[in-house]
């Protein structure tokens, strides 16, 4: 998400989409679907593959020796229950993430107010838990974003974060700016040795990456189902952090990750579809058990059904945006929005896209009603928020 370029578009009021109207903070753009998520708190369930991986990934850093770099005494600390909803500062500014950013606008990110929204990473408690004195910890939450619908990305998952920092004596060199690239050097070392723990042999690749608050900044990709599929972030921590969490960057550094913990089960558990974690079939739940690394076998799902919509799109139309209103009107149940045409008409020159919108209960057989619902509050929204005209 830090990747995608500023663009000048129509920012979306999604807040005029609300079908409550009970008296909202006008900032308040997180719909019922995803507070109800809030509760869930599926990765403490028992058995559920994300607890799993979790205890298998708190294991690995309990155990000391995570690197060559071993410190001696040193032990991770786990932070597993700070609630969702953060402050707008601490999870972007104080990051440096600038006021602009794509990743701030309504149409990104959830907010109950306009200083406070569920939190889009775990990267938000990086700062305070060092300024309370921690040099070496793991923190653990759910995470919000309002994203692309696809089988790697839902509105609502769950990030690892992963933070250690060293002084140059712990090192045993005498300035930053090598301390940095030991730094570096530990965090890739770490990560491959914990990619190599919970997936055994796996193809993996490191990608540069931009994040505010790292640099250098790297992802790491890892090879599944015959995609490259990125599973985290992480870099040497940016200096102006450092100096917020009141460390002392001539005698200071240190790394930090943030993982995709969906991303890893998905791999780790054979699971092709990261909706599937939020399933209540007991079909899904009762294959794991709590501690075991077994394979997801598929039970035949309930059928698809899918509808098309075509319109002509103005000069600034925004994929994303369109997206969201699908979401929106849709929640999960939309599993794939695909843009199956796009012309530009030889006259005219507008241009012309059609969507495809699959939709599918994990849990029941849907209506063709309840389908034909959702197109005809699509297509109102299509057209009053993001002025395009229907075909
Ligand atoms: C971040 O969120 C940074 N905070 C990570 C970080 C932490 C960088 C510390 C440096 C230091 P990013 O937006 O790339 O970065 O997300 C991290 C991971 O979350 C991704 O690699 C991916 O595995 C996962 N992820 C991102 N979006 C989704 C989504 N919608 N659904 C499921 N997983 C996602
Ligand atoms: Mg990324």
């Amino acid at each position: 998400q830090f990747l995608k370029a500023n663009r000048s578009s129509v920012v979306l009021s999604l807040r005029t989409f609300s079908t409550d109207q009970k008296a909202k903070d006008p900032y308040d753009n997180i719909p019922d679907s995803i507070l109800s998520i809030t509760q869930r708190k599926i990765y403490k369930q028992d058995g559920h593959p994300l607890s799993t991986l979790i205890e298998k990934i708190e294991g690995f850093f309990g155990q000391g020796q995570i690197s060559d770099l071993h410190i001696p005494g040193e032990k991770f600390k786990v932070f597993s229950d700070f609630p969702p909803l953060v402050k707008v500062k601490e999870c972007f500014d104080d990051l440096g993430i600038p006021e602009d950013h794509v990743s701030r606008r309504i149409t990104d990110t959830y907010y109950k107010s306009r200083d406070t929204c569920l939190r889009p990473h775990t990267s938000v408690h990086q700062i305070p838990l060092m300024r309370a004195g921690n040099n070496a910890f793991i923190c653990v939450g759910d995470v919000y974003r309002k994203d692309t619908v696809d089988k790697t990305h839902y509105p609502a998952f769950h990030q690892m974060e992963g933070v250690r920092t060293y002084d140059l004596k712990t090192l045993g060199v005498g300035n930053v700016a090598e301390a940095k690239l030991i730094a570096e050097r530990d965090l890739k070392q770490v990560l491959e040795n914990l990619a190599r723990l919970v997936f055994g042999d796996v193809e993996m690749r490191w990608i540069d990456a931009y994040f505010p608050f790292t640099e250098p900044s790297i992802e790491l990709e890892i090879f599944y189902n015959n995609e490259w599929l990125e599973v985290l972030g992480c870099g040497v921590i940016h200096d102006k952090v450092m100096t917020r969490a009141g460390k002392d960057i001539t005698n200071e550094v240190g790394w930090a990750f943030g993982l995709g913990l969906e991303r890893w089960a998905m791999k780790l558990f054979d699971i092709s579809d990261i909706r599937l974690f939020w399933s209540q079939d007991p079909r899904f739940i009762t294959q794991f058990k709590q501690g075991h690394i077994t394979k997801f076998k598929p039970y035949s799902r309930f059928p698809t059904c899918y509808k098309d919509l075509a319109f002509w799109v103005p000069p600034h139309f925004n994929e994303n945006e369109f997206f969201q209103i699908v979401r929106h009107v849709s929640g999960d149940l939309a599993e794939t929005v695909e843009c199956i045409d796009k012309f530009t008409h030889p006259k005219t020159g507008r241009e012309s896209q059609c969507f495809r919108i699959n939709y599918r209960h994990m849990d029941r057989s849907l209506t063709n009603e309840e389908v034909d619902q959702f197109q005809v509050k699509l297509r109102q929204l299509v057209a009053s928020e993001l002025q395009c005209e229907l075909r």
